[in-house]
């Protein structure tokens, strides 16, 4: 039997659709029916149709796929992303074009549209802190290419898909609250990420209004080995604190590794993400769970059928054993700590 391959002839035959539905399921699917883009792809998976890019691309053709302009791949979240819209591409028969900028300043930013548009790309995810001034800018110099923001102010004027950071912040606070925790480390994202300046916000917020006020804040910069440093440092500052609420599961990775060192494992942890590695750390760590999977299958949703413009999803607390009731430290306990304190200052 000759093995030729599948033309789009056959995908629309199969599929039951005009040839025109077909192109447009590949060129526009923000025009085509859901149920027709899942029938049209699913004839392309069973007859392993394969598009031939450089014909399409010498035809100057919005090709069948999308960009994501993400942060580093080095950090946990941004890569749980990345395989999500990845996946989630995939099954509407769409390639994934990754941009990694180093920055993310306007001349990088538009750079790696630009590229994205020498790809013939028109939709693209954006997973990079940008402030709303420059998202509105970048869609309004952009305007034939249709962006997706994951972490800008939620109050920006142009298309977001964000976590909500408010309801998941309050019930971390809430949660060390009620187990007696008064005395809390906040430790912060890096200062220019707009996900770190809002989980402190409402951290503090949550904080007042539980009538709470004493909280040391410092910021790292999303890795483990930035958790570790500032825990030692916060509690040479402040070695009766009691909680440390971190802006993400990573740096609550250090902080673990550094309250082991420091002898000080009675001190509650709480992370961010819940990325899968999370409840294998030790303790297992009591985190807020943002659903990477989810946004992954909303973004690439959103970016086929446009939808409303602002999606908030879900954060949600899982209790894990890094978080545990306020240790009654026995006098000779604050003694030693003292003086251990005393000590990391000399
Ligand atoms: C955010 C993560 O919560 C954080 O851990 C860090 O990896 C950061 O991304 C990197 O940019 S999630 C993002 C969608 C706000």
């Amino acid at each position: 039997m000759s093995r030729h391959s599948a033309t789009l002839d056959d995908v629309a035959r199969l599929a039951g659709v005009s040839l025109q539905t077909v192109s447009r399921v590949l060129n526009s699917p923000h025009k085509v029916a859901a149920r027709t883009q899942d029938a049209v792809h699913q004839a392309m998976r069973e007859l392993r149709y394969v598009p031939n890019r450089s014909a399409q691309l010498l035809a100057g053709k919005v090709l069948p796929a999308i960009g994501l302009i993400s942060a580093s791949l080095t950090f946990h979240a941004p890569s749980q992303i990345a395989a999500s819209v990845k996946k989630h591409a995939q099954a509407r028969g769409l390639d994934v074009v990754i941009v990694m900028p180093d920055k993310a300043d306007h001349p990088t930013l538009q750079a790696a549209l630009t590229e994205c548009r020498a790809q013939n790309i028109r939709s693209v995810i954006i997973n990079l802190p940008l402030e709303s001034q420059l998202a509105e800018q970048l869609v309004r110099e952009n305007a034939d290419i249709h962006c997706l923001f994951l972490d800008i102010p939620p109050e920006s004027e142009v298309t977001s898909l964000l976590f909500d950071h408010r309801s998941g912040c309050r019930a971390v606070i809430d949660h060390l609250w009620a187990l007696g925790h008064r005395e809390f480390g906040f430790l912060a994202g890096p200062e220019s990420a707009i996900s770190a300046r809002l989980r402190l916000h409402a951290w503090r917020d949550a904080l007042h209004r539980n009538g709470g006020h004493q909280a040391i804040t410092a910021f790292g910069d999303w890795s483990a080995s930035s958790g570790f440093t500032r825990t030692v440092e916060m509690l040479a500052k402040k070695p009766t604190l009691s909680a440390m609420v971190v802006a993400n599961d990573q740096m609550a990775l250090g902080v673990l590794s550094a309250l082991a060192h420091l002898h000080r494992r009675e001190i509650s942890v709480t992370g961010y993400d819940d990325t899968p590695d999370s409840q294998y750390f030790q303790p297992a760590l009591t985190t807020v769970a943002q659903d990477f999977d989810l946004l992954g299958e909303r973004a690439v949703a959103c970016l086929t059928t446009p939808g409303q413009r602002h999606t908030l999803l879900p954060t949600r607390l899982v209790v894990r054993q890094s978080s545990a009731p306020k240790a009654n430290p026995t006098p000779r306990d604050a003694l030693i700590e003292q003086i251990k304190a005393l000590a990391a200052q000399l």
